[in-house]
């Protein structure tokens, strides 16, 4: 008799430590299920990308030799869910075992966990190696320690993967280079992304997720369908990464510019996230890059940082404090969220409308998109905490709980009581402006608080610090911002605190519209 490992849409890696436990006699199971495809209505183009990615990781699979029964989301006998599929196989071909490895989300290791008791053999959750942090060493790290940094999380990480030490030392004599990290772009053109032809497996797909998610969110053209579904793209993207744009990820890399979706980001995190990349591999060759001369410290050492600090540590605080994290909301937001999140056309402030266009049209926003605009929108307008992380989780390629969760609730919306960010990170257009060109071409005046056409930005985030001022002033990072706060007169904050209403009156009135003039006209 066989045993069995299933093998869930985002752990596509060779090397899963589950599929390594099996003889050649022993079955995969993969399956394309409803429940995974809508606990959220994610974008298009995911779910396209991962029932693709999922086919040719099962093609690959047999080919090698291996028998896949691969569960199609239309068969007619599917259960739709993990946990029926292993229940219904469990009775149809009576396995000796089964392995699984550890799910991202802590809801599905949940269903898995109380299907240990229920099916007659074992299943065995195997602990997932693709990390370079273990749950025990996170916890180690977390012991005794009031207030968690990612800062010293990343440097013990250095220490024990040696990336960019020369011995004890960090390379380049610092830790840490982000000071060189903030330039805005100049006018020099920005790389193109690598494209595939898309190929008979994901056009099958393509077909399906048109046919039964078509009331979800995002644009799904082939023609415009970048996201790599194989080890093998995978590897072309991060490639053409280190030959074309690693060398100025460090300078640009919280740079926004009108029309330039990607800059000079990476766009791995959906083959990291999939298995498909693994983070050290990825980090190793940087290093590589960074020796050979391909491409200075501060752009390397920036690339290494977000993967085996940031990525490791938000999936260790995940782990850490799920499940009772997703319930937390200490700045009590609660304005629901307006429609243009679903729509860019229906607001006119262009930095909004820029970053949910490239998430509309590419399942994706890059990293500043995410934090200082949609983000920071939502922080300093109150918008509910579990509507934006629903937003977060369901409208990018790269999105999986276990990342999404401390990145929104913890970094973006503060709503974690500073577990994850010291201080909020809200800003007025002040820093967008700073950081991008969106404020030469929209209708609203960014140097301007309190007129008709001030950018919404500058109110709500005074409102925003003059409303939570009570919780923030123990916070030394925001005494500066606090004092500036205090020399408002009264008359200049009771204007802004009534533009700040009246911008939210109006845009929920208007269904999440921002398009309109101060007298009540559409634009
Ligand atoms: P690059 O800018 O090229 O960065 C390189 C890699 O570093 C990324 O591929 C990613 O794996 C890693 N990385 C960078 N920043 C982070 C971070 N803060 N947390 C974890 N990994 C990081 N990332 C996801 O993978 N999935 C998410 O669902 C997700 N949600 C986010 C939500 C918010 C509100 C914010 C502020 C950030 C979120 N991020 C998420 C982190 C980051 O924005 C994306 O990883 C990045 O934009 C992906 O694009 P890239 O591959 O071009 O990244
Ligand atoms: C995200 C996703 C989607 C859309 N569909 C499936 C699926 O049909 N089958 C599957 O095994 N996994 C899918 N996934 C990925 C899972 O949701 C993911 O494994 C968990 O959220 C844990 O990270
Ligand atoms: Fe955004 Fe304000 Fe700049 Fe317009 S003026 S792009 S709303 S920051």
């Amino acid at each position: 008799m066989a045993r069995c490992c299933l093998i869930l849409g985002d752990q596509l890696s060779i090397d899963l430590p589950s599929l390594q436990l099996l003889e050649p006699e022993d079955v995969v199971v993969m399956a394309e299920v409803w429940s995974e495809a809508s606990y959220v209505k994610h974008h298009k183009q995911k779910i396209a990308l991962i029932f693709s990615a999922m086919r040719h990781f099962a093609a690959d699979l047999r080919d090698a030799g291996r028998e896949v029964i691969y569960i199609e989301l239309t068969d007619s006998e599917n259960s739709q869910s993990l946990v029926g599929e292993v229940e219904r196989l469990q009775i149809a071909h009576q396995f000796d075992a089964w392995y699984v490895t550890e799910p991202g989300e802590w809801r599905l290791k949940n269903e898995f966990e109380a299907l240990t008791s229920r099916i007659p053999v074992p299943f065995e959750i195997c602990p997932d190696k693709r990390f370079i942090c273990s749950h025990e060493e996170f916890n180690e790290f977390l012991k005794g320690r009031k207030q968690p940094r990612m800062e010293h999380f990343y440097r013990r990480i250095r220490q024990s993967t040696g990336l960019l030490m020369d011995g004890k030392d960090p390379v380049g004599g610092k830790w840490n280079f982000d000071h060189d990290n903030r330039k805005a772009l100049d006018r020099r053109e920005t790389p193109s992304r690598p494209t595939w032809p898309v190929d008979p497996i994901t056009e099958e797909v393509f077909e399906l997720v048109k046919t039964h998610f078509a009331d979800h969110f995002g644009e799904l053209e082939i023609d415009s369908f970048q996201w790599p579904v194989t080890r093998s793209q995978a590897l072309q993207i991060f490639d053409h990464f280190t030959k074309e744009r690693l060398e100025s990820f460090g300078d640009f890399q919280d740079a926004m510019v009108l029309g330039k979706d990607t800059l000079y980001h990476s766009l791995i995190s959906t083959s990291l996230n999939l298995g498909l990349l693994s983070p050290l591999e990825v980090c190793v060759a940087a290093e590589k890059a960074f020796r050979n001369g391909a491409a200075p410290i501060n752009a390397v050492e920036g690339f290494i940082r977000q993967i085996i600090g940031w990525r490791e540590y938000v999936r260790g605080l995940y782990w850490a404090y799920m499940p009772e994290y997703k319930d937390r909301n200490t700045l009590n937001a609660s304005w629901p969220l307006p429609s243009f999140f679903w729509d860019e056309t229906k607001t006119d402030m262009v930095c909004l409308s820029e970053a949910i266009r490239n998430t509309r049209q590419n399942a994706y926003a890059h990293h500043i998109q995410r934090l200082m605009v949609t983000g920071n929108f939502a922080l300093i307008a109150g918008c509910s905490v579990e509507a934006v992380c629903d937003w977060y989780l369901s409208v990018y390629a790269d999105a999986y709980e276990w990342v999404e969760l401390p990145n929104t609730l913890g970094m973006a919306l503060f709503a974690d009581d500073g577990v994850m960010a010291s201080k909020p990170y809200c800003s007025s257009g002040k820093y967008i402006d700073r950081m991008s060109n969106y404020c030469k071409s929209c209708r609203y005046r960014v140097k301007e608080t309190t007129t008709d056409d001030a950018c919404p930005f500058n109110y709500l985030y005074w409102d925003f610090l003059h409303t939570h001022r009570e919780r923030f002033k123990s916070n030394p990072r925001m005494a500066m911002i606090l004092k500036n706060l205090d020399r408002f007169g009264s008359e200049k904050l009771e204007t802004i605190k009534a533009k700040a209403t009246a911008f939210r009156d109006r845009v929920a009135l208007d269904g999440g519209d921002t398009r309109v003039l101060p007298e009540g006209r559409l634009l």
